[in-house]
Order: structure tokens, then sequence, then C-alpha cells
């Protein structure tokens, strides 16, 4: 029996376990609107931009193994690049739908046309335009296949008038097929790994998201080499958690001191699951294993000595038994007490802070730490919240932390918690804003409150693009073009509909918040936090750092940059070694 594309597109999705889509109809895609209305079994997420829909089928992606997101001819399409880049590089499976002007129009520099192929490229693991219904109809399980096992987007091209016509014959599978095959290290090299690791005293592992599923494994691991456990930003929130005897924080350009002296004092460094990019941060002298279950990244940040193709978990379940248990404990116990030592003083600062009247940003991470569910879900955005993020909220029992990690976008959390919302409405959903990141999707509000998504959204309201503050001030260059004149944020929000606060002074922060996470639906809540509070270290006062600057500043006006630059770096290293 013929069928319309459009009605086997709808289908191939269900098939592969697609709940919900996000899009902004329109022109080429209007014959899928209404595919996708007759059926009845997707729901259709009005987004305001479809940037919002790309990041919020990423997070259904993340959060449930698919995503889906669609764009109709040329502009509406393009506004999915950005989010597609970040779903490709976080290695979530999302199908994107870039629907066109009709085939026979194609290739004529025609209103809206764009090269789909060439457009979508370095943005996703597959892309095919399907320039006839019978390719169309062959390609959808094929795209769906690639986005699962390759874990990244796959796009397909679509002209409205394929997708109105149909074909006969339908030659592929109609569902999808999410293998879990298990990946572990050869014979040969797991005994080498086991008589590498057997050989060392001073072990450390460092833990990235690809132990998601591997915590078990990966503390067991720790305890029978006690090895101090380091991880990356995003496998932090299984592991860095106060009951984890382990733990000694973060390395990397968000790490503390006590991840970096970790790594560069241990004689075994053990990567696992992990695509760390920070090379500037890694050893160079001591000895380094990697396993990854994608082999393609071994290697590629790191002097790596030995490399082994594994999922985290079954490898290490199947090398347990082949180690030797440790019983010297100093090192770490040595790297533990530095941790410990940090995390004070993050506590002592931020308690020390909670006295005054402006509203640092450590203290409103802690607070939200402190009032947050346990098993909350945290978006975060580019820029300082994800600093303060990253030093203040802690794994708990099953809360996870999600953001731009690869990609380093801004404007993602709020669409993040989108999708977040949507695909786990059983869980709190918090996400971690800057004023410049909120501002630049800001419509997408109006999805939260359309579709009354319950989630909270908190802003870092510095009136400035911070990060990019540190930046200019650490490199020498005078601060500018980096302040805000931000609307209220507060009233925004309740003229779509969403229930708001304001808070400007610290003794307001944790009844807000409270009050703001019982609410029964949206929230926002605009804190105004100092805008002098960079990420620094607790003990530098932003006053040394803007002395510093300053002179550099004025180095580089008389043409030194280079020495201004040099400069800026020792001293950064000089500051790095203060905390
Ligand atoms: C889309 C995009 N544009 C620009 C940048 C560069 N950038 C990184 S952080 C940042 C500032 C973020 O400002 P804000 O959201 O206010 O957060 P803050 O750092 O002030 O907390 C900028 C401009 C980026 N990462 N992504
Ligand atoms: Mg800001």
């Amino acid at each position: 029996m013929a069928k319309k594309i459009a009605d086997l597109l709808v289908e191939n999705l269900v098939n592969a376990g697609v709940k919900r889509l996000y899009a902004v109809t329109g022109d080429s895609l209007n014959p899928i609107n209404d595919a996708v209305r007759r059926d009845g079994r997707i729901k259709w997420i009005h987004v305001r931009h479809e940037e919002a829909g790309a990041y919020a089928a990423s997070m259904d992606a993340e959060l449930d193994g698919i995503g889906c997101c669609m764009g109709s001819s040329g502009p509406g399409h393009v506004h999915l690049v950005n989010g597609l880049y970040d779903a490709n590089q976080a290695g979530n499976p999302v199908i994107a739908i870039a629907t066109t002007i009709n085939s026979d129009k194609l290739g004529l520099d025609n209103f809206q046309e764009t090269n789909i192929v060439k457009l979508f490229d370095d943005c996703s693991k597959y892309c095919v335009m399907a320039n006839t219904p019978q390719q169309a109809a062959n390609a959808f399980q094929s795209a769906i296949q690639h986005a699962i096992q390759d874990r990244g987007v796959s796009v397909v091209g679509l002209p409205g008038d394929v997708s109105e016509a149909s074909v006969e014959h339908i030659a592929t599978a109609d569902r999808n097929f999410y293998t879990n095959s298990i990946l572990i290290p050869g014979k040969n090299e797991m005994e080498q790994l086991a008589t590498v690791i057997n050989s060392k005293d001073k072990v450390m592992l460092f833990c990235g998201y690809g132990c998601k599923e591997a915590q078990e494994e990966v503390m067991q691991l720790s305890e029978k080499l006690k090895a101090p456990m380091g991880f990356s930003f995003r496998g932090k929130i299984f592991f860095d958690k106060s009951s984890n005897p382990f733990a000694i924080g973060l390395n990397g350009l968000l790490g503390s001191k006590s991840g970096f002296k970790t790594m560069q004092e241990a004689e075994l460094v053990i990567l696992l699951g992990t695509d760390f990019p920070y090379t500037d941060f890694l050893p160079e002298e001591n000895t380094i294993v990697q396993i990854d279950d994608k082999p393609e990244r071994i290697g590629r940040r790191a002097k790596v000595d030995y490399g082994y193709a594994g999922k985290i978990g079954p490898t290490l379940e199947a090398l347990l038994p082949m180690l030797e248990s440790k019983t010297d404990d100093g090192f770490l116990n040595d790297m533990r007490k530095i941790h410990e030592e940090q995390e004070k003083n993050y506590t002592a600062y931020v308690r020390a802070k909670s006295e005054d009247k402006n509203i640092h940003p450590e203290f409103v991470a802690s607070i939200i730490d402190e009032v947050a569910e346990d098993d909350a879900i945290f978006t975060v955005d580019t820029g300082m919240s994800a600093v303060w993020a990253a030093r203040y909220i802690k794994g708990k029992r099953n809360r996870y932390l999600t953001g731009s990690f690869n990609h380093g976008s801004m404007a993602n959390a709020m669409p993040m918690a989108i999708g977040a919302g949507l695909s786990r409405p059983d869980r709190q959903i918090i996400a971690l804003c800057g004023d410049g990141g909120i501002s630049m999707l800001l419509g997408d509000l109006m999805t939260i409150s359309q579709y009354e998504i319950p989630v909270k959204i908190i802003i870092f309201n510095n009136r400035a693009l911070g990060m990019v503050k540190l930046e200019m001030l650490v490199a020498g260059y005078p601060d500018w073009q980096t302040d805000m004149k931000n609307p209220d944020f507060a009233k925004v929000a309740e003229a779509m509909g969403i229930k708001a606060w304001s808070v400007k002074e610290c003794q307001g922060v944790k009844a807000t918040l409270q009050e703001a996470f019982q609410h029964d639906g949206p929230a926002l809540i605009n804190i105004f936090t100092d805008p002098d509070a960079l990420a620094m270290p607790p003990k530098v006062e932003f006053d040394q750092i803007k002395g510093f600057a300053k002179s550099l500043g004025k180095l580089m006006l008389n043409g030194q940059t280079a020495d201004a630059i040099d400069t800026a770096r020792s001293n950064m290293k000089y500051l790095r070694e203060l905390f």
C-alpha cells in the first residue's frame, strides 16, 4: 500500500522511541506537522527559536536515548546549527529534520535555499539529502541507526514535495537496534594493563562522562589501588560526593589545586572514559593509561603510554580480579588532605560572604547545593555559573549535572532545562543561567510558560559578560564591551506568565530559593550578583587582579603586548598556587 513520506517519517520516529519533537513549523515543514498531528503519538513542542529546540532535543537524547528537532526551509533549519554542534560533540543521538524548498528548485540559488549537506556536515555524524521519495524512505532508518550507534546527530534534508509524495515499497527495517555490545580489551592487552598497574605505587584515577554507567566499578578500583580519584566537569556529578573517600576534585580550567597536584605527582594516571581537553593541565613526566570505548580518542591530548579500547564498566569488571590490592594509602591520604583543606576554604569563603550585602555568586551556588533535591538535574550555562557549579554543586544520591561542556556555547542552560523538564517530569530541574546567556534565547521562556514545564531558572545577574571580563583582565586587555544593561528579568518572566522573584541582598537568597523550588510550576529567580566577583581563588581579592591587569593594560598601550601577556600568564600560575 502506498505510504506518504511524512507519515513514514513519523512511523520511523515513533518506532525509534521519539516521544516529542521541537520545531517551529512553516512552509516545507507543514506536511510533517500535519502527519504528526494525524498520528498523535509524538508531542510537538513549539519552541520560539530552533536553537532552543536543538538543545532541548539534545537533553531528551542525553536522558532518554534519543531526541528530535526540526527546522523549516533555509533560516528555519540554519537556526538549529549551534544546538546540533553541542549535541553532536556531547555524543547525544539527535535526529534533525531539515526541510527545504521543492526538489525541482534546488541548486538554483532560490529563495531560502541552503546546501543542507554542506551546512550540517560538520555538526553531524550522518547527513543525507533525500532527493526522491524512495531515497527518503530508504534513508530514515539509516539516519536513526547512525545517530544511535555513532552517538551523535543525524540530519535528513527533506524537500517539501518529497514529504508529500508517496512510496509503494519500503525495503528497510521498520525499527531500530540499540545494540549494547560489550567492548573490552583483548586478553594480552588486559594482562599488560594489569602488569602496568601492579608495578606502580602512586596511582590516580581521572574519571570522565564515560564512567556514568560504571560508578560502582570505578569505586572498587580506587579502593583496591588506594588511588585518589579526580574527575572532569562532565564526570564530577557521579563522584564529587562527600561520601566518596577517594575524591580529590576537578582538574582543568575549572579545576582545583588538589586535582592538579595529584595528577602531577602520581606515578601512574589512569584516564577513564574522558576526552579531557585541557592539555596544559595534564602531566608529561608520569606514565599514563587511557581507556575509552571510542579508541580514536586515545592519546590525542596527553602523552599516553598505554591505550585500550573498552567500555569502562565491563573493562574494570574484568580487570579488577587481575589486580593486586595495594596497602600503602600514603599518597591517597596526602592528596585527600589538600582536597579537604580546599573544600574547607571554599566553605569558609562562602560563609564569610554570607554576611556581605553584595551577593557573591559562590554563596548563591552553595545555597543552591544546600536546598536542591538529592536527585535534582542541573543545567549550567557557559560562563561563570559553570565555575560556581563546578566548585559548589555536589553529587548526592542521584543528581545529574550537564552543560555545553564540549561545544562551550552560551545560552544552553535554559533550553536544556526544557528538554530535561519534559523527559524527566518526576525530577527537580534547575538551570543556572548567566544574564548574557539567558538574554540570547529569552523568547523561549515562553515555551516554558506555554507547556507549563516546572523548571527553576536561576539567573546569575552580574550585568556583565563576567567570564570574558576575566579573560580580558588575565590576558592584559583593557576590559571593554563586557557590561550589559539588562531588562528586569523578573518582570519579563511575570509578563510571560512565569512566577518570578528578584533578590538583591545576601540575606534573601536562601528563603527565596526555597520558596521558588517549592512553587508548583515554572519559576525564575533573578539574583543580582556582585559584578566584581570573578572566578578567582578565594584568597585573592579582585583588586589585586585589577591592579596587575591595569598595569598590563598600560604595558600593552606601550606596545609590549607579548611581555604583558607573558606576565599575565606567570601571574596566573602564581595565583593557582595560592588556592
Ligand atoms: C554563543 C556564544 N557566544 C559567545 C561566547 C563567548 N563567551 C563565553 S562566556 C561568555 C560570557 C557569558 O556571560 P554571561 O552569560 O553573563 O555569564 P557570566 O560569565 O557573566 O556569568 C561569552 C561571551 C560563547 N561561548 N558562546
Ligand atoms: Mg553575566
